[in-house]
């Protein structure tokens, strides 16, 4: 951003637009000042975060596949994205709702994508569930230690890269091999994943996106509450 541009003197569309610059260019204080412009002027958070801060982070996807950007400057634009990220954090997950159910999610082994499984993670606190969140590359006896110790409704994998993806098979086979498959409702997501993919793991669903994570979600969470009240 040009040093002598006020943010403040932007209508909206221009100021989305060159939040999409700045988060493109990596400029965090820039980003969190916009995102605080925009909900001071009423935006809802979920709005500031699709239409500003997932589709500019889209549009820097777009030149790194194309070979016009690189790791260090997709990086940089990733906590740029983070810091308007934390600003709507506390903002999505306040429903004050009871919680619906409880979700353990995580990026699997070898993989340190995260920015689509916070998303994931804000988006479901936002829709009145517990997530306990475990980070980045996550062997099988992380997710094992987390499901023992939470106990959580649905288990989530991220996985961003093929190489990735397979691994995703290893925690479900192994929560079969131990028994407890069938107790929880495994979700699985990232943009290299699709429906077979997800079926030929052996996972509840696949999700391509925060949305559709959170319906799923919730369609899953109402069988159970189904299932218990017809067994009670
Ligand atoms: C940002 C980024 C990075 C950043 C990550 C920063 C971070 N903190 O996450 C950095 C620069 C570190 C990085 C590194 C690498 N990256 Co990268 N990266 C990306 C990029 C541009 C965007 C990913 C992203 O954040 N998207 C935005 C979010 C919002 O979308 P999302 O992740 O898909 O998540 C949504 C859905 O998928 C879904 N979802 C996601 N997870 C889950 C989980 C559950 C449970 C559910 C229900 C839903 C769900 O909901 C999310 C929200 O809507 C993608 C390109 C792309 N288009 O995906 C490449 C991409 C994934 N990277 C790629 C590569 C190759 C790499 C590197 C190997 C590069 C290198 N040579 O070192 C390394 C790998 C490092 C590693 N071991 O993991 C390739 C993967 C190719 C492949 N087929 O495997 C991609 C596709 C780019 C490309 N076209 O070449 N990368």
């Amino acid at each position: 951003m040009a040093d002598d541009l006020d943010l403040n003197t932007l209508g909206d569309e221009e100021l989305v637009a060159q939040m999409h610059d700045d988060l493109y260019d990596g400029l965090k204080t820039e980003i969190e000042d916009a995102v605080h412009i925009l909900l001071n002027r009423g935006w809802t958070p979920y709005d500031v975060l699709t239409q500003a801060l997932v589709e500019g982070m889209r549009i820097v996807g777009l030149d790194f596949r194309d070979g016009i950007l690189f790791v260090p400057e997709v990086l940089m634009s990733a906590n740029a994205m983070k810091g308007g990220m934390s600003i709507l954090r506390p903002l999505l997950a306040e429903t004050g709702a009871p919680k619906v159910g409880k979700m353990v999610i995580g990026t699997v082994k070898g993989d340190i994508h995260d920015i689509g499984k916070n998303l994931v993670g804000m988006m479901m606190e936002g829709a009145g569930f517990e997530v306990i969140d475990l980070g980045i590359n996550n062997g099988v006896e992380k997710y094992l230690a987390a499901i023992e110790e939470h106990r959580p409704d649905i288990v989530g994998m991220s996985a961003l890269l093929t190489t990735t993806m397979p691994y995703m098979k290893v925690v479900i086979d192994t929560m079969k091999e131990k028994g407890i498959r069938d107790d929880y409702v495994v979700l699985v997501g990232g943009a290299p994943l699709n429906e077979a993919f997800a079926n030929s793991i052996g996972a509840d669903a696949y999700c391509r996106d925060a949305a559709v994570a959170v319906e799923t979600a919730k369609a899953f969470m109402a069988k159970r509450h189904a299932a218990t009240a017809s067994r009670a």
